[in-house]
């Protein structure tokens, strides 16, 4: 059975009771290696470490803290082929955007390492005689962190470089789908010099290892970026333990397209939108809201270019789109293709397809035809399906592009500033693009949703500090 990839517990690489496999979607017989499935009692080991380590992480230098994040970027940039290959191969993105998501892993840290200088307070005059008021923003302390298997590397990056910059103590759970990555980025992590404790990594169960974290008093904060329904479950427990909690989860998000947008611009933002990385984005295009007069004509440029788009291998040159990440997603997938047409939509392609490998292989999927009402175009697919809802104007647009129990990412395509000014303003949504994709965002401003996309505070940026920092007020009399 060869070598099990293990978990890091206080600064020391760890072997867990149980281990799971790592198979990449692109090819079910390509086992890229056995990974620790760690238990309760890990979380326990974990956080003691870091309840070591805190006292002093949380008072240190800035400076070494920016320099630890700083050796951990230019790391990830000297190995970046290596884990861009591991990503690709076991989440099943493409290359090109298993390189730019590393990329983007960098980037992130190496905002962090100049953030850890740019923390502020204020000096506030107070209400009583010599007494001056601070207000100064202290490490949250030890941090959970739960990420999802759709950006094996980024989100991890976005919620550990902003944890350590602003001295917090981290235990990391990702993906069991996507461990690969996560494995690597501890590795990177470790061999820059993080000092035992500060740093942990327990890969297992969401429900054994998540719920752990949960429960366990001495963790004061949880960041989550996954589904809904167990976010739903996690805000629940972490209230009952008084625990700070950030979530990212789904979207259904609307792209507009008014008959005054150009059509190749409305084309490639809407086919980039809702398929790229095989749709599997919270922030996808998953409702194409377009205007009748344009409908048609954006319809057959879509459904043209969608038949050339290639579909298979991750690692094959040139592949546009990779597989579904697993069987029970690809399942789940193709369940709502069949319900878009009981639901009375035109369903244009979304079929399973064969490849020379075994793998879990989807052609992209239009619903035509499609009502906001339908089932289809109200939950979340997490797959390459989009459905299409034709609009008669601006107002109409706007009101079905709000209509959804989400509020992550949103966009217009159009030509006219007054359309594009009304609907940033208009839009129920925590991001709003014009003429853009609502996939793929910048690293260094807040990222978030409204709704049952988001709850707490904003991830990335100098935003992040809301989470991953406590306010105190310090009163001083000088008389
Ligand atoms: C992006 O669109 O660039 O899980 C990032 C997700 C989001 C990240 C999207 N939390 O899809």
């Amino acid at each position: 059975m060869g070598e099990i990839y293990q978990n890091l517990i206080g600064g020391t690489w760890r072997k867990a009771d149980d281990a799971s496999e790592n198979r990449s979607p692109s090819d079910i017989t390509d086992l890229i290696g056995m990974f620790a499935r760690g238990g309760a009692k890990d979380v326990t080991e974990a956080t003691d470490a870091a309840e070591l380590a805190f006292p002093a992480w949380s008072r240190s230098n800035p400076q070494v803290r920016a320099d630890l994040l700083d050796r951990i970027a230019t790391e990830i940039t000297r190995r970046e082929a290596e884990i861009a290959l591991m990503l690709a191969r076991e989440e099943g993105k493409v290359l090109p955007e298993a390189l730019a998501e590393t990329r983007r892993a960098a980037h992130v840290f190496r905002f962090f390492a100049g953030e850890t200088l740019r923390l502020k307070g204020d000096a506030v005059a107070s209400v009583r005689p010599d007494v001056d008021v601070e207000v100064t923003r202290e490490p949250l302390g030890i941090v959970g962190l739960i990420t999802p298997w759709n950006f094996p590397i980024a989100i991890p990056a976005w919620k550990i470089a902003p944890a350590l910059a602003y001295g917090n103590c981290v235990i990391f759970k990702p993906a069991e789908q996507t461990p690969g990555s996560a494995h690597l980025l501890a590795q990177i992590i470790h061999e820059a010099g993080c000092p035992a404790g500060v740093f942990n990594l327990v890969m297992g169960r969401g429900s054994v290892v998540g719920e752990a974290m949960t429960s366990d008093p001495r963790i004061s904060g949880i960041s989550f970026t996954g589904s809904v329904p167990v976010g739903r479950h996690l805000a629940g427990t972490c209230a009952a333990n008084m625990k700070k909690l950030q979530m990212e989860m789904g979207g259904k998000n609307p792209m507009i397209v008014m008959d005054d947008a150009d059509l190749q611009t409305a084309v490639s933002v809407c086919l980039n939108g809702a398929f790229y990385q095989t749709g599997q984005r919270c922030t996808a295009s998953s409702r194409l809201i377009v205007q009748s007069g344009i409908h048609d004509a954006f319809v057959a440029e879509v459904e043209k270019q969608l038949k050339a788009l290639k579909v298979g291998h991750a690692l094959t040159e040139d592949m546009q789109i990779g597989p579904v990440a697993s069987e029970s997603q690809l399942n789940s997938n193709l369940s709502y293709v069949a319900l878009a047409a009981e639901e009375g939509c035109e369903v244009l392609g979304g079929e399973r397809l064969n490849r020379d490998t075994n793998g879990f292989f989807q052609a992209p999927a239009l619903f035509l035809g499609s009502k906001n009402s339908m089932r289809s175009a109200r939950e979340e697919i997490f797959g390459p399906c989009a459905s299409v809802i034709r609009v008669e104007d601006f107002e109409e647009a706007v009101s079905v592009a709000n209509d959804t129990q989400f509020g992550l990412s949103s966009g217009i395509c159009t030509t006219n500033l007054r359309n594009a000014r009304e609907f940033k303003r208009r839009s129920a949504a925590g991001m709003v693009m014009v003429n853009l994709p609502t996939a793929g965002v910048d690293y260094h401003v807040p990222f978030g949703g409204r709704k049952a996309s988001s709850y707490g505070s904003r991830e990335q940026g100098s935003y992040a500090a809301e989470f991953y920092t406590s306010v105190k007020t310090a009163y001083t009399f000088a008389g």
